[in-house]
């Protein structure tokens, strides 16, 4: 065990591990909260890993309510699994509780963490090929399937206006006039790119305003890296993450897999900001989500889905620049210039899409056709 802070310590305290613990490690690529991963060894000889995360207060100022809702939607899903004759244990998150018997512990600084169950035989990864990319879509299509009973407007809302892009945009142009670090120059030309695409901003908030997208549970992190896949089936069979799982736009769930995972990163070393969607692992997802979706998705979601990508890609790049330019306190960063190169990053994926758009439009098309059309 290195580097165990106090508060680490205590909190593994807090729980009544089975046998032994051999390992605590941090764990995962998040850049929220801090995650480890502890491994036990039980009396009869078998190992047991667990993750221990301590939820980020500057992203969740109430963290107790990311754990209500946490509690409620892994209830509901371990139903819905069991109605259909699914392992609850490995296809939704178990809680473990403090001794206490408490959904979560809270250190004397205040931070809150909770405790889960690793689901053992799963690998995640982060560099798909176009299979994986579809069984991603399967999964991540069944999470809003199963979850699309569940109401979605009882669930908190854990971060207040996450996909709101309208309101990224207002939120980065105050920081580029008000320009608190005298960054701003070493960022006109992202800044200026950002700003062209103001209008792009509010086609999704517009059509939410125009009544055309229903709420629904969604989970607004969809990064590949929160599907775990079974190990001998390579299947997605569990989604992890639930923190941002809230009532939202199921258009931000499909695009944000999409600008995470449906990627071709070129040139390396020439050029290690340029990013490019990949058609086939754009095509591998869309059909997979769709084969869970499609029957009960609206034409407006539908048509709004390539939309979506780009959007969030846009979005995520505003998000970026502006902490960067406020100093980068929201997402953890090590590298100098870290947050404006991943700002970069984005715009270069952003522009490979608006290339690509009339492509992926179309992609979408035909798997939401009904069977046989
Ligand atoms: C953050 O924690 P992580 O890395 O899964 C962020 C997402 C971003 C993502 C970019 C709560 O997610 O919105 O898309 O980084 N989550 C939050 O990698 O802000």
């Amino acid at each position: 065990m290195t580097d165990m802070t106090a508060e680490l310590r205590k909190a593994i305290q807090a729980y009544d591990l089975p046998g032994v613990l051999l390992k605590t490690e941090p764990y995962g690529d998040g850049h929220i909260n801090d995650t480890f991963c502890l491994t036990c060894r039980r009396e009869d000889g078998q190992l047991l890993h667990f993750m221990l995360q301590r939820l980020s207060r500057r992203a969740f100022p109430h963290p107790e309510e990311v754990m209500e809702n946490f509690v409620r939607i892994t209830g509901f899903l371990q139903k819905k699994i069991l109605e259909a004759g699914g392992d609850p244990a490995r296809e939704t998150l178990t809680l473990i509780r403090t001794r206490d018997g408490q959904a979560f512990y809270t250190d004397p600084r205040q931070n809150v963490w909770r405790m889960t169950a690793f689901v053992e035989g799963t690998f995640s990864l982060s560099d798909p090929t176009p299979g994986l990319m579809e069984a991603a879509g399967h999964a991540f299509g069944r999470f809003g399937r199963q979850l699309r009973d569940f109401p979605a407007e009882t669930l908190h809302e854990t971060i207040p206006s996450f996909h709101h892009t309208e309101l990224h945009l207002q939120k980065l142009k105050k920081i580029l006039r008000e320009d608190p670090l005298g960054r701003a120059a070493l960022a006109r030309t992202e800044a200026d790119f950002i700003l062209a695409r103001e209008a792009d901003c509010r086609i999704i908030t517009q059509a939410r305003r125009d009544g055309l997208l229903p709420l629904r549970v969604t989970h607004n992190d969809t990064r590949l890296s929160n599907v775990l896949f079974d190990v001998q089936s390579r299947q997605g069979i569990c989604i992890v993450d639930l923190d941002t799982t809230m009532p939202g736009l199921v258009i931000f769930d499909f695009g944000d897999a999409i600008r995470s995972a449906a990627i071709l990163q070129q040139g390396k070393k020439k050029d290690p900001e340029a990013v490019h969607l990949d058609p086939d692992l754009y095509e591998g997802f869309t059909r997979g989500f769709l084969a869970q979706t499609a029957d009960f998705l609206t034409k407006d979601e539908v048509d709004l889905l390539p939309w979506g990508a780009r959007i969030i890609t846009l979005e995520l790049a505003i998000r970026y620049l502006s902490d960067y330019l406020e100093g980068d306190h929201y997402f953890r960063s090590v590298l100098p210039q870290q947050n404006l190169l991943r700002c970069r990053r984005q715009l270069s994926l952003l522009k490979d899409m608006e290339a690509q758009f009339a492509a992926m439009q179309a992609i979408v098309q035909k798997y939401a056709a009904p069977s046989g059309a």
